[in-house]
C-alpha cells in the first residue's frame, strides 16, 4: 500500500485560521499536504518530515500563492424556483419588505413557484447558484427548506439540496425551515399550521433523514416565540439541533430563546438586546451576521457587533442567499459587506466564513488548516488574506479542493 500523501503543495502561504489570536494564523514559506481527504501537513516547509519528492505522489510548487480553508456558507435558502426581481422594483418604489409580505407577496410568492416546479426543474434552477458560491471558494454549504411549506414540497426541496451536494462534490448541510411562513391554505389558521409542522412535517422529514437541523423565522410577520419554542421542542424530540432567524426586523427576544434551547446559532440579530447577547454567550451559540439582507432591505439598525465581541460570542458571516432579501451569489461579497457595513475586521469576517461557520453547523472537522482536518481548501490569487474581504466582485480562486479533490479551476 502506498503510504505517501496524495498531494503536497510547496512554496505557499497559509492563512490557517487556527488558534484564536495570531492574525489569520498566517504561516509564510509553508507547505501543505493531504491524504485520503484529510490534511497531513500545514506548516513551515522547513519542518517537512523528509524529502518533498518522496513524501507525496503529486508534488507541486505554488510560487507563493495563498491557501485558506474552504469557505463555509452557514446560512442559505438557495433552493427555490423563479426569482423576485419584481419585488425589488416595488421596494425601489417605496414598498417595504413587510408591506409586500402582508400583501401576499414575499416568501409566499416563492412558495407558489417552488411548489409548481418538478424536483429536476428545481435542481436545474438551483444548481447554478451553488456553482457560483463554489467558484468563489465555498466547499461547505447550508441549505434551508421553507419554500415548500407542505410535507411533499419541503421534502422535494431537501432532496434537491442533498442532490446539489452529491453533484458538486461539496458538503451540503440541510435545514428544515417549515416554520418560515404560513402557506395560503392555512391563512388565518397559523396555529393549525404550527400543528402541521410539529405533528406531521418535522417528524416525517427527520425520519427520512433529510434534515441535519431545524430553523424557524421568529418575527412579528412570521412565528411567535411560543410557536417557535414548540418547533424547537419537536426538533429536539426528533434528535435534531436547532438554529433561529432571530430579531431581524424587531426585538422579539429571539436570541434569548435560541440560547435557552442551546441553539447552534442565532442568525441576523439586528435588533437583539444586550440581554440577548449575554444569553448567547452563556449558551455558546454562534451569532451569524447576514449583511446581504441588511444591505438589500436598506436597513439602518446595525447588529450589536461590539456587544457580541465584548461578550465573546463567536461571529459567523453568511450569504443568506435567497430570492427576497439577499440575492447574493458570493460569500466573499458578504465578507466585504460585513466589514464595510458592520465594521467587522477582515480577520473576524474570514473567521466567520471558516472556523466559526463550521461551529454554527456543528461541524468540528473543518474550518482551519490543521493536520487531521478535512482537506477542504482554496488556492487564491491574492497577496494577503485581507484581500478576500477587500475586493468587490472579480474571480480570485485559482483552485478549490474538497475532500482532497480539485473541484474548480479558473
Ligand atoms: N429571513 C430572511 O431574510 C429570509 N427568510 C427569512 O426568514 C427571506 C426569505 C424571502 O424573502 O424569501
Ligand atoms: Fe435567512
Amino acid at each position: 500500500m502506498d503510504t505517501r500523501w496524495d498531494g503536497l503543495l510547496l512554496d505557499c502561504r497559509l492563512a490557517t485560521l487556527a488558534g484564536g489570536t495570531a492574525a489569520f494564523g498566517i504561516v509564510e514559506q509553508a507547505a501543505f499536504g493531504w491524504k485520503d481527504g484529510k490534511i497531513t501537513f500545514a506548516a513551515a516547509q522547513s519542518a517537512l518530515p523528509g524529502n518533498a519528492d518522496a513524501l507525496a505522489t503529486h508534488v507541486e510548487s505554488l510560487h507563493g500563492a495563498w491557501i485558506t480553508p474552504g469557505l463555509i456558507d452557514c446560512h442559505t435558502h438557495l433552493v427555490f424556483a423563479g426569482n423576485r426581481a419584481g419585488e425589488f422594483d416595488q421596494r425601489l418604489n417605496g414598498a417595504s419588505y413587510t408591506d409586500i409580505a402582508k400583501a401576499g407577496g414575499g416568501i409566499v410568492s416563492s412558495v407558489t413557484k417552488t411548489r409548481a416546479a418538478s424536483e429536476d426543474d428545481l435542481l436545474a434552477q438551483s444548481l447554478p447558484r451553488a456553482r457560483a458560491l463554489l467558484a468563489d471558494g465555498v466547499t461547505t454549504l447550508e441549505i434551508k427548506s421553507g419554500y415548500g411549506l407542505d410535507l411533499d414540497n419541503e421534502i422535494k426541496m431537501l432532496r434537491v439540496a442533498r442532490r446539489i451536494g452529491d453533484s458538486l462534490g461539496i458538503t451540503v448541510r440541510t435545514t428544515f425551515l417549515g416554520a418560515h411562513a404560513v402557506p395560503a391554505e392555512f391563512a388565518g389558521r397559523q396555529s393549525d399550521y404550527v400543528d402541521e409542522v410539529c405533528i406531521r412535517m418535522l417528524p416525517a422529514v427527520a425520519r427520512a433523514g433529510l434534515a441535519d437541523a431545524v430553523d424557524a423565522f421568529c418575527e412579528n410577520i412570521a412565528f411567535t416565540p411560543s410557536e417557535t419554542r414548540r418547533v424547537f421542542e419537536t426538533a429536539r424530540a426528533c434528535g435534531l439541533p436547532v438554529k433561529l432567524h432571530a430579531d431581524q426586523l424587531s426585538d422579539c427576544g429571539g436570541a434569548a430563546l435560541a440560547a435557552q434551547v442551546g441553539a447552534l446559532s442565532a442568525d441576523h440579530l439586528e435588533y437583539t438586546s444586550e440581554a440577548g447577547v449575554r444569553a448567547l454567550a452563556a449558551a455558546g451559540s454562534v451569532a451569524v451576521m447576514l449583511p446581504g439582507a441588511f444591505y438589500t432591505l436598506r436597513e439602518s439598525k446595525l447588529p450589536p457587533i461590539q456587544e457580541l465581541r465584548d461578550h465573546k460570542v463567536p461571529l459567523a458571516v453568511a450569504s443568506d442567499l435567497n430570492p427576497g432579501t439577499s440575492p447574493l451569489l458570493s460569500l466573499r461579497q458578504a465578507l466585504n459587506m460585513a466589514c464595510t457595513l458592520f465594521r467587522m475586521t477582515p480577520e473576524e469576517a474570514l473567521r466567520g466564513a471558516t472556523v466559526n461557520a463550521a461551529r454554527a453547523l456543528g461541524l468540528d472537522d473543518r474550518g482551519t488548516l490543521e493536520a487531521g482536518r478535512r482537506a477542504d481548501f482554496v488556492v487564491w490569487d491574492i497577496e494577503h488574506p485581507a484581500e478576500l474581504c477587500y475586493w468587490i466582485g472579480g474571480a480570485l480562486t485559482q483552485r478549490v479542493y474538497a475532500d482532497g479533490k480539485i473541484l474548480a479551476a479558473s
